[in-house]
């Protein structure tokens, strides 16, 4: 079983309107390790959550887990799925229930202390998760 880590930094939509971004308004960035729950299309996903500045880890917030297939848009519903967070602080976890093999995006929701959303683009292909470059292709054709 091979897990790679992909280390992503949020992308931040309350920034996009504000370019000054002086307000010390944090954001984070997420390193997500996802490996086979043993049923298939099943995954134990690792969400550790920090201080994109700082490297802080984001403890005491509310997480919650979606996925959705750039490359088919709308033909997808994951609900998203409160993460627990582990005794270690800004170590969250969820289990993810896929719909089908292939790109996903899985959207990582912070509220509490900190708002933001983080995106992680992964590929889940059988026992084999792998990350996908953010800046590489959704698509595979
Ligand atoms: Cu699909």
């Amino acid at each position: 079983m091979r897990t790679i880590t992909c280390m992503l930094v949020a992308v931040a939509a309350l920034m996009a309107g504000c370019p000054q971004a002086a307000h010390g308004q944090v954001r984070a960035k997420a390193a997500v390790t996802c490996v086979s729950a043993g049923q298939v299309l099943e995954y134990d996903c690792t969400i550790r959550l920090a201080n994109a500045r700082s490297g802080e880890p984001l403890s005491g917030l509310t997480v919650s887990v979606g996925a959705d297939m750039p490359s088919m848009p709308g033909m997808h519903n994951v609900r998203p799925v409160k993460a627990t967070e582990q005794t270690e602080k800004g170590v969250y976890h969820v289990r993810l229930e896929l719909e089908m093999h292939g790109d996903w995006a899985v959207q990582i929701d912070l509220r509490g202390a900190v708002r933001d959303r983080v995106i992680a683009m992964l590929r889940f292909e059988g026992a084999e998760v792998i990350d996908v470059k953010p800046s590489s292709s959704q698509h595979r054709h």
